[in-house]
């Protein structure tokens, strides 16, 4: 392999073309017209110019990206996360056109894209899934005898669905069947396929995944967990590895699962396996994520691996270097999705210019970054900025050290998560462990933010009156 496409723009693009630096393969970047001056654009060995700002002119445009690939002898696309990254047609048409996808098979993408399929796939494996059904519900007064059976509350779910797309909670009997409806005609319109299917409603879960890994001659190994319960509205923002509660025996258990949702069909690549843990810790399945995950680097961290590394080389056919025996967990890392989003104001994403941006430095933190100090933050994609992510020999340090990073990140101009960073980190329920899929919502609010910054400033001014003070005495002294 000689040079390598990123179909993705900001800190994920500049992430891989980092890895393929150090393995001394060329990069090419591709971006649209708003992001003419990226930093993905400038740190790449070529770049070309794809279309327009609106990403479905510009970056989910596989044809085009695919014969830029072919003018520029391009040998492999790594496409990243969201975007084109699971899009089974695409990962097709790259191998069509001779170019490696770096990624698991078609196959493998279009299993884990739907659930039904993926629960049917797992069947065989005696994985632990969450009580339901595992076929689409066609006779909703049969579903609601087995939702009676199974107790309320349940959860409808669409079968195209992800990351929390065309969920329903129903609590009780009486609404089953309105839910039921509502649910289908959802999932028609959201996703062009209404097979929806029921489960019981795990209510206070955790959200633990299990990054595992495979190359082309049948090996598999997990890298153990990472835990992403605190989200707000499906949407991560801190993760750690590991878990504050998994013992190593269920560590064990999981990752063995999570191997053999892998091989079920027949995965290549990277890959997290998603399961739910309830109260008594008891794991269920959720879902495959057939790509490079955003939170990868506490990963990277705990088990010292360069996970694009990884995916490089068995894209290559390369058997993979590491063996389960030889992988352990070292330490803990957390990390914290620096948005461009105001946590007063609702998490609303919050343009504008970047008229200071400074990063934190420093040993043990690592900043994977797409933007700089000057630039104006495009509205069309995502607006997530960097990912501040810390290490320590155990968790109180690596929060430790996130809080100071926190501080040192520098940003006028617009307003970021790095505040509610730092709400998480003081707040008990983290540092203790004990918490679940309902932090956010169970402490979180906007008053709890500025209750907490006037304290400070208080405390500030304190600090400045007494340094006064002090000041005035010395000041005063006699010579
Ligand atoms: C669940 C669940 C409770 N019970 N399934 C949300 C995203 C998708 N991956 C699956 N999700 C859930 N499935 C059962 N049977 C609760 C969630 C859920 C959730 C899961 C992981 C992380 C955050 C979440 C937030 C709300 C709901």
């Amino acid at each position: 392999m000689k040079k390598l496409l990123v179909a993705n723009r900001g800190e994920i693009a500049i992430r891989v073309m980092k890895t393929a630096n150090k393995m001394g393969i060329k990069t090419v970047a591709v971006y649209s017209t708003a992001d003419r001056n990226a930093p993905h654009v400038k740190f790449a060995d070529e770049a070309v110019l794809i279309g327009e700002a609106p990403s479905n002119k510009s970056y989910l445009l596989g044809d085009k990206i695919i014969e830029v690939a072919k003018s520029l002898q391009v040998d492999a696309i790594h496409p990243g996360y969201g975007f084109l990254s699971e899009n089974a047609d695409f990962a097709e048409a790259c191998e069509k056109n001779n170019i490696l996808f770096i990624g698991p098979k078609s196959k493998a993408i279009k299993i884990m894209g739907s659930k039904l399929a993926a629960k049917d796939a797992v069947k065989a494996y005696n994985i632990p899934m969450v009580p339901g059904t595992d076929e689409a519900i066609t006779d909703i007064p049969e579903a609601k005898k087995i939702a009676a059976k199974i107790g309320f509350p349940i959860l409808i779910k669409a079968s195209a669905g992800g990351g929390g797309k065309g969920m329903r909670v129903v609590e009780k009997e009486a609404d089953f069947t309105s839910q039921m409806d509502r649910a289908i005609s959802e999932a028609v319109n959201a996703f062009g396929d209404g097979s929806v299917f029921i489960e019981k409603y795990v209510t206070s879960p955790r959200h633990i995944e299990i990054q595992i890994m495979a190359d082309t001659h049948g090996n598999v190994v997990h890298l153990f967990e990472r835990e992403c319960s605190v989200q707000r509205r499906h949407q991560k923002v801190v993760e750690e590895a590991p878990s504050a509660v998994l013992t190593p025996e269920m560590r064990k258990k999981m990752g063995e699962a999570a191997i053999k949702v892998a091989k079920s069909c027949d995965y290549v690549g990277a890959g997290t396996v998603e399961f739910l843990l309830d109260d008594d810790l008891n794991f269920y399945f959720l879902e495959m994520n057939t790509r490079l995950q955003v939170e990868h680097p506490v990963t990277e961290l705990i088990t010292g691996t360069d996970l694009v590394e990884l995916q490089i080389r068995v894209a290559r056919g390369e058997t993979l270097p590491i063996q389960q025996e030889d992988l352990k967990i070292t330490g803990h890392a957390l990390e914290l999705r620096v948005y461009a989003e105001d946590p007063l104001n609702d998490f609303l994403p919050s343009v504008g210019n970047l008229e200071v941006y400074q990063l934190p430095v420093g040993e043990n933190i690592r900043v994977d970054n797409g933007f700089e100090q000057g630039m104006d933050i495009p509205i069309y994609y995502d607006p997530m900025l960097a990912k501040l992510i810390t290490y320590g020999k155990t968790r109180a340090e690596a929060i430790q050290l996130m809080q100071k990073a926190i501080q040192e990140y520098h940003v006028e101009g617009i307003q970021t998560t790095l505040p509610f960073g730092t709400f998480v980190c003081e707040h008990e329920a983290f540092r203790s462990g004990n918490f679940d899929t309902h932090f956010v919502k169970k402490y979180y609010s906007a008053e709890a933010l500025k209750e907490k910054h006037e304290e400070e400033a208080k405390i500030a001014a304190l600090i400045a009156v007494k340094q006064y003070i002090e000041d005035q005495k010395t000041l005063r002294l006699p010579h």
